[in-house]
């Protein structure tokens, strides 16, 4: 008799435990939206991993109702490698924030995007440490008074986009905690892509950090503020979709046009190609005080993964020497019994 597979919501991937996010945090509205994706994708629990450091985003093993390892700080990357190696059938997710993914985490992130390792790893990127009451992070603007920088900090932050990118990655993304409709669209586009996927969610901790995206994420500016980037699609945004991306006459950058002013016209709007990595970096270092935030896939082009590599030379090498024997191998050549 034929068994008609069990139909997954989001309520299956929900654990019994008690959240303990303050009430408003970001991190609410980016749970809901995964666990809303994951019956989309295909997803089911006992295939799936969560991956964590430490902080208040790596509390979200906890709440899915999935496998799940809360490990060290700074290094989920490094785990989650480890474990798509020993089971490369299982689907994994990283989830870290800032300070955990570009601080102490940035060496081996660098390493999980340039290997290439099947993950999916999500950035929530609140511009603060939230768990340990507030200090700055890697990604805080200059300025930000902290209770570790109570003058204002004078550092230059880092990008999450422009340090994926540098690193190598062959997907990045950014998305925004609160939008229900993009962010599940970003979670499968970063399912879908073989490889490391890194997406940057922005996350309002409303403890530490309130508002701190509000100048493109507040409806009465997002419209202006934020341009959706789309593979194929002129880069249009603005209240009257009027607006546009067009790279400046004589430089390499983009600039902000309006269509019907200046001689601007329709075809003077750059299309979006997520396959140049050069246009993704180019997007990415858009000063967001002067340009629109750059939301959506930025850059996608796949390229062979790291367990692919590793697991093909290991099966190869098995093939060739099939009575291998390791404990053998550990007492050849200069051994000694101490
Ligand atoms: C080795 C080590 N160093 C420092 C800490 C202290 N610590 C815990 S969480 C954290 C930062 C959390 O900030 P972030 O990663 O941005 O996540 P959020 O809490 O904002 O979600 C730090 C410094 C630690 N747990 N382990
Ligand atoms: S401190 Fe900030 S990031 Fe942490 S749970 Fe509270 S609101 Fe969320």
């Amino acid at each position: 008799m034929n068994v008609v597979p069990e139909q997954l919501t989001a309520k299956d991937f929900a654990t019994d435990q008690e959240v303990r996010w303050c009430p408003g945090c970001g991190d609410y509205a980016i749970l809901k939206a995964l666990q809303r994706t994951m019956p989309e994708i295909g997803a089911t629990p006992e295939k799936t991993v969560f991956v964590s450091g430490i902080g208040c985003a790596a509390r979200f093993p906890y709440y899915m109702e999935t496998y799940g390892f809360h490990t060290i700080h700074g290094r989920a990357p490094a785990f989650a490698t480890g474990i798509k190696l020993s089971n490369p059938d299982l689907d994994i997710w990283v989830v870290g924030g800032d300070g955990d993914m570009l601080s102490i985490g940035g060496n081996h992130l660098l390493h999980a995007l340039r290997r290439n390792v099947d993950l999916q790893i999500l950035i929530f990127n609140n511009e603060i440490y939230g768990l340990t009451k507030g200090q700055y992070s890697p990604t805080s603007r200059i300025g930000t008074r902290s209770p570790s920088t109570p003058q204002g900090s004078v550092e230059a932050p880092v990008s999450a986009a422009l340090f994926a990118l540098g690193s190598g990655a062959r997907f990045v993304a950014r998305s925004v905690d609160t939008d229900q409709k993009h962010l599940p669209v970003m979670f499968k586009r970063a399912h879908a892509h073989r490889g490391a996927s890194l997406l940057e969610i922005f996350q309002n901790c409303i403890v530490y950090n309130d508002g701190v995206f509000d100048g493109f994420k507040d409806p009465s500016v997002a419209a202006d503020r934020q341009v959706r980037v789309e593979h194929g699609q002129p880069m249009i945004f603005g209240k009257e979709k009027n607006r546009g991306l067009r790279l400046r006459p004589g430089a390499f950058e983009f600039e902000a046009v309006t269509i019907g002013e200046n001689g601007v016209t329709a075809e003077d709007i750059a299309i979006h190609d997520e396959t140049n990595r050069v246009m993704a970096t180019l997007l990415a270092s858009m000063d967001p005080d002067t340009l629109p935030v750059a939301l959506g896939v930025l850059y996608c082009n796949p390229a062979p993964t790291y367990e692919t590599g590793v697991l093909s030379q290991a099966a190869d090498v098995r093939a060739k020497s099939p009575n291998a024997n390791l404990n053998k191998l550990l007492r050849s050549g200069y051994t000694w019994t101490v």
